[in-house]
């Protein structure tokens, strides 16, 4: 166990292990605040940052969680066609509190409760994807295979057709 993490990302790394998943919580010098900054800060594509993104549906009020490739936009509306769910972005307020992480350090797992989640297929076609593990500095490599079992999350279409170069 790496005994310098911080709080946050300790509590990212502890459910890993609890969950039977062997994989090492790193924080890092360089920021890994955006897909763009982690993408750098890793050396790898933005493609393969696994963006955790909390949304609200407007109807109930739930926190849905998206994870989605770093090169994509979320399309709303293609999620509400295969799903009903009316989706709105959730603030930074609702998702410290709901989740228990801050806005550029959200993992995929591990929160406060258990979020109903959705998996971009686009973050498939990489055999390493890169998600944030609690802070703006900590991040952890997995098969995104993984995802499915980690989250119990569904993979669905939802990325925009024309992400901006
Ligand atoms: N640590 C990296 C991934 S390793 C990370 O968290 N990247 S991220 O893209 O998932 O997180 C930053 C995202 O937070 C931005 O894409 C942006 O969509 C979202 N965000 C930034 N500010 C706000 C805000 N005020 N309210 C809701 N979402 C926000």
């Amino acid at each position: 166990m790496n005994e310098s993490l911080s709080a946050s990302a300790e509590r990212v790394q502890l459910y890993l292990r609890q969950n039977g998943f062997e994989v090492t919580v790193r924080e890092l010098p360089g920021s890994t605040r955006t897909a763009a900054e982690a993408a750098a800060t890793i050396g790898c594509t933005v493609g393969q940052i696994a963006k955790s993104l909390v949304f609200q549906d407007k109807k109930s009020g739930e926190a849905i969680l998206v994870v989605a490739s770093g090169s994509n936009l979320v399309d709303l509306q293609r999620i509400f066609a295969a799903t009903g769910l009316e989706l709105k972005r959730a603030d930074g307020k609702f998702i410290k509190e709901t989740v228990g992480f801050a806005i550029g350090g959200i993992p995929p797992v591990g929160h406060a409760v258990p979020l109903r989640t959705l998996l971009d297929p686009d973050l498939l076609q990489y055999p390493v994807i890169w998600a944030a593990a609690g802070t703006p500095h900590a991040v952890f490599p997995l098969e995104p295979q993984a995802l499915e079992r980690l989250t119990a999350g569904k993979w669905l279409p939802l990325a925009q057709d024309n992400p901006p170069a």
